[in-house]
């Protein structure tokens, strides 16, 4: 049979045709991502304004009547739980799909997957609504939320499990018509992120199944807070690296070859996820250094671990700047620094996720504060810890998730984005708000100012928390103005954006890349075995400890 030559156009209607139930369902799940994050971010506001004094809490008492609590509820709980989930869902969902250039194998459960979680944020909203449980995003008993809250909680994150189902299905039938050949490096990263994230989500679901949907609905009288606590953060921590590890996809796949270039190393990129699979679980306790109830010993074993996965967001670091290094060599840069200015600056997708780097790599240099046995004393519970993760959830990951949005639209809404230069001046409105704030924030912290604390009624307030106060609202209402930018650009790409046919989706290709990548690096399995023997020593001896040892009587409290 002849080889018949169709027209482009044709080719193009095609792939979106093929690719109709993955474009539907990312831009679903974003959508609910991006909704989230406009009333999230306007909490931001209202707590930047109380630190201030400007109280909008009362004036909104009908409304929110748990205020500047409910408000905190709602801001976590939007911004890191809602937003990042759906997003990051919609998004490998795509990248799964668009990797392997074949649809989901199921259908059904792509959409299954939407709903499913859908249905669960709905059941969680109705409680944080009614000011039923304003217990923050950390949920720690005795703070004690209505048993809807938690259920709805358990079933997005149950939902997220149907994705990694749907991806090892279609890794089995891509394997099939594909013997021999290595998985495409944007898929393996997007199923290794989401291997990761099952093993991690252990310590919650143990948490919300056995220890507080049974109390919150009264069938026990009560819960042991330090093995919440400890259970919690068996899945706060890595969820981090659940945030950022699709942000890192977009890095190492997609920006080099918005800058024109290509991927540096295509094994280094793979060696870095891998290690992320096995060392982000194992460290948790980092962030329980000064609870009592835990052995010392662990504390610095998860320390000596914490520090072990410092290394593959060095190589990241490494791989991702050395791709751009090349990019801007490509385009005619020269000199040891000025091939920076070769740069695309003014591309939109590009320029967002650039300053997401930036401000990420001072989140990162925070963060090892944070970590350090010794130096967390000083900064525990201050607001130098909003200052971090700011910089790392707020920035690295929304700012890149905004960058990639304005990328995935041709795709995803078949509209190109309505402008440029409101999307530009997001970008920049977003980093020199972010700096203010973050920068104030940290300061605060060292002189001592609590997080999570109606500052703007506080008695106690100290001259010098005074004087750097109105310059985290300056950054905070910066921040603000740069989310309306986007969402406003959003709508009328979607109401009056200019109709484009995307074509394929093209990855960047790497200079090292699948051929120089061996067996080991393109297999699951004794990487997965890895991590779950290192959680089993890690964890194992403390949770038999606290679940052998605790009271299991403490009834739970709703002060707000
Ligand atoms: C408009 C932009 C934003 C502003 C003005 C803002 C402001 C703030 C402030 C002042 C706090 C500290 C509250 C306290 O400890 O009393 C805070 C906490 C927090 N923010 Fe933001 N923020 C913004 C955007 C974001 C984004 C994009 C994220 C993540 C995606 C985020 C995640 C968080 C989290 C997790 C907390 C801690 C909540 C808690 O302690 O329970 N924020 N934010
Ligand atoms: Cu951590």
């Amino acid at each position: 049979m002849a080889v018949i030559a169709r027209p482009r156009a044709a080719a193009r209607a095609d792939v979106a045709d093929r690719f109709a139930t993955e474009n539907r369902v990312a831009g679903l799940n974003i959508l609910v991502a991006f909704l989230a994050l406009g009333l999230g971010g306007l909490m931001g506001v209202l707590q930047v304004l109380q630190y201030n004094g400007i109280d909008l809490y009362k004036p909104l008492k009908a409304i929110l009547p748990g205020g500047y609590y409910q408000g905190l509820t709602l801001h976590g709980v939007l911004n890191v739980l809602v937003f990042t989930t759906f997003y990051i869902i919609g998004f490998l969902t795509f990248v799964t799909a668009r990797s392997f250039d074949r649809p989901l194998s199921n259908r059904g459960l792509t959409w299954f997957t939407f709903y499913f979680m859908t249905a669960g944020l709905l059941i969680a909203a109705v409680p944080i609504l009614l000011n039923k449980a304003t217990v923050m995003f950390t949920f720690y008993p005795p703070l004690k939320a209505n048993g809807f809250f938690y259920l709805g909680l358990t079933m997005v994150v149950v939902g997220t499990y149907f994705l990694l189902a749907n991806q090892a299905m279609t890794l089995r039938d891509w394997r099939r018509d594909n013997p021999g050949a290595k998985v495409p490096l944007a898929a393996f990263m997007a199923i290794v992120t989401m291997t990761m994230w099952v093993i991690a989500t252990f310590g919650v679901a143990v948490e919300m199944l056995v220890l507080l949907l049974p109390w919150a609905f009264g069938l026990v009288p009560g819960t042991d807070p330090l093995l919440a606590r400890t259970l919690f953060w068996f899945t706060g921590h890595p969820i981090v690296y659940f945030w950022l590890l699709p942000a890192y996809i977009s890095w190492y796949t997609i920006v080099p070859r918005l800058a024109g270039g290509k991927l540096f190393s295509e094994p280094m990129a793979r060696v870095s996820f891998l290690l992320f699979l096995v060392l982000s679980v194992p460290i948790g306790m980092h962030h329980q250094y000064t609870d009592p109830g835990i052995s010392q010993i662990w504390k610095l074993v998860h320390f000596i671990f914490t520090v072990g996965v410092f290394f593959p967001s060095l190589l990241t670091f490494f791989n991702v700047v050395a791709s751009l290094e090349h990019a801007g060599r490509s385009r005619g840069g020269k000199g040891w620094l000025a091939w920076i200015f070769a740069l695309p600056w003014n591309e939109p997708a590009f320029v967002t996720q650039v300053f997401a780097m930036m401000l990420f790599a001072f989140g990162g240099a925070s963060g090892v504060i944070n970590a350090s046995y010794n130096l967390n004393l000083v900064v525990h519970n201050t607001a130098w810890i909003s200052g971090h993760f700011h910089l790392t959830v707020g920035s690295a990951v929304a700012l890149t998730f905004m960058g990639l949005t304005y990328w995935l639209l041709p795709y995803l809404a078949g509209r190109e984005l309505w402008s440029r230069g409101l999307a530009l001046a997001q970008a920049w409105l977003w980093i020199i708000g972010m700096i203010l704030f973050s920068h104030f924030m940290h300061m605060l912290g060292l002189a001592g100012m609590p997080r999570r604390t109606m500052i703007g009624s506080a008695p106690y307030v100290l001259p010098e928390w005074e004087r750097l106060l109105p310059l985290t609202m300056i950054g905070g209402l910066l921040m603000f103005a740069s989310a309306l930018c986007f969402l406003v650009n959003m709508v009328m790409t979607l109401t009056a954006g200019r109709r484009v046919e995307a074509g394929p989706v093209t990855f960047a290709r790497a200079l090292s890349g699948p051929e120089d990548v061996p067996a080991f690096l393109d297999r699951l399995t004794p990487w997965v075995l890895s991590a779950l023997v290192l959680v089993a020593i890690n964890y194992g001896p403390t949770l038999y400890f606290l679940a052998t040892t605790g009271r299991f009587n403490i009834p739970g409290l709703s002060p707000w």
